[in-house]
């Protein structure tokens, strides 16, 4: 077993609702979710951060991204990506947050 939990949800090891998956990126459900829709969208390949991923993976990213909510038909949405623990990165490979279904105030608490 490897240590990273989204390497094993990508592996197909830890089970997780994915909603889309292709040979490089693979988006599932949050299993603490912050809001009624909350879908995490990750490379297969372990990049700790936004700042280690290859140019050509993030434009790949936010396609899939953008695939999931027009599939989810959500229309008003917010993508974050906690970068660092200061930021509230938690789990240390890359993941984008699609969050939906509920008004969300700006700036974030
Ligand atoms: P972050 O704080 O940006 O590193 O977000 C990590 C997210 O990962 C957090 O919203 C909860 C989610 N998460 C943690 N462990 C699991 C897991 O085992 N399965 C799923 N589906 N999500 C997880």
């Amino acid at each position: 077993m490897c240590e990273c939990i989204f390497c094993e949800i990508s592996a197909g090891r830890l089970s997780s609702v994915i909603l889309y998956q292709d040979d490089t990126v693979v988006a599932f459900k949050d299993a603490n979710p912050m809001a009624p829709i909350h879908v995490l969208i990750i490379p297969r390949h372990h990049y700790e951060s936004i700042k280690d991923i290859p140019e050509a993976l993030i434009g790949h990213l936010f396609a899939v991204a953008n695939r999931v909510a027009a599939e989810l038909k959500i229309e008003s949405f917010r993508y974050v990506i906690n970068t660092g623990s200061q930021a509230g990165q938690t789990v240390f490979h890359l993941h984008l947050h699609l969050l939906g279904g509920r008004c969300m105030g700006w700036p974030p608490g």
